[in-house]
């Protein structure tokens, strides 16, 4: 990784987790409509992955993959007015959460049936060899969505027609509260049926970007899928109204001292890289603005409740 790519996978990593941060403020004063599902602890998967695509591939995250959204050119500006449910959010109120996707950014958007994007993204992919188009396709999976019928058949599908897949896998120690092997036997590099599969620190930012690199390389050569699994901790609960109560703090403090921002910071100092010492309090003042902001935008109109659910031409949110 050259120094400029590393100062922007540090920012990545950086934005998202402040991102969330304020989020959950904004959720404990009663601000958000729903609830606030966060990545504490897994930035690393969802940002080196994404930035070691091309411009023209196109992703499909999961609700802990906000870091991926945030490279791909989604602005904190549209993240709270989508939790805020505010009219001139990306949804218009619509959503409540990081589900809306943009096409001319390449983000497919993220839906809560998990494993379902898979067989999408298995599509995306076809349609990028059929037309001859040097592009990949990228989606994200825990380890309790790659339990569903809609996992096994879209990697299946991949692998027997060798499409230019990445399925990145986020083994996170917890299905909400369902540890692993309550729910599958072995470990999760045991569902690639057949793809090319990389296990990685997924708290290691380094490892996890020359893994997708390597990915991508493989899926252009026509190699066929790649199941990148990244070993990592969901350090929050599933979303803020659950208190991890079913945690050992024992792991979560294991897991504190593994953090992929702080290990990141030091493997750039290894490298003579120096970081903006001010660049947190920078980023942590501009995100305040830009939720105050977001709270005084308008909320959707009672009279458009039926607009926007389905498709309807001239809808714009
Ligand atoms: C098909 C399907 N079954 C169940 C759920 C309910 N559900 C939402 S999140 C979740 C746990 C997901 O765990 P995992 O896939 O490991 O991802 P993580 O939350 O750990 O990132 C469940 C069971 C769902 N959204 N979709």
């Amino acid at each position: 990784m050259d120094q400029a790519t590393a100062h922007r996978l540090y920012e990545a990593m950086l934005l998202t987790r402040l991102t969330e941060e304020r989020l959950v403020k904004l959720f404990r004063q009663g601000q958000t409509v729903g609830s606030v599902y966060r990545s504490l602890g897994q930035e690393a998967t969802a940002c080196a992955t994404a930035l070691a695509l091309g411009p023209d591939d196109v992703i499909a995250p999961l609700i802990r993959n906000l870091g991926s959204m945030l490279v791909r050119g989604v602005t904190p500006t549209e993240v709270f007015l989508q939790y805020l449910g505010r009219a001139t959010g990306p949804t218009g109120g619509r959503e409540h959460n990081n589900h809306f996707g943009s096409v001319e950014r390449g983000i497919i958007a993220p839906t809560s049936m998990l494993g379902a994007l898979l067989p999408v993204m298995a599509g995306v992919a076809l349609s990028f060899r059929q037309k001859g188009e040097h592009r990949v396709a990228m989606t994200w999976i825990g380890d309790g969505g790659s339990s569903t019928g809609a996992f096994c058949e879209g990697l299946n599908f991949a692998v027997v027609q060798k499409l230019p897949l990445i399925v990145v896998g986020e083994s996170n120690g917890y299905a909400f509260s369902t540890p692993p092997d309550r729910q599958m036997a072995g470990r999760m590099s045991l569902r690639s049926q057949g793809a090319f599969t990389l296990t990685v620190d997924g708290n290691d930012a380094v490892t996890v970007y020359a893994a997708a690199t390597e990915a991508r390389h493989r899926c252009l050569q026509g190699k066929g899928p790649v199941f990148l699994v990244c070993e990592t901790f969901r350090r929050s609960g599933h979303a803020e109204h659950d208190d991890q109560r079913y945690v050992d703090p024992v792991l979560l403090e294991q897991w504190a001292a593994k953090d992929p921002l702080l290990r990141f910071e030091a493997w750039m100092g290894q490298q003579g890289w120096k970081l903006d010492p001010s660049l947190a309090v920078r980023l942590e003042a501009e995100l305040l603005a830009t939720a105050e902001a977001a709270l005084e935008a308008p909320w959707p109109l009672p009279d458009s409740l039926t607009q926007g659910i389905f498709h309807s031409a001239g809808y714009n949110p």
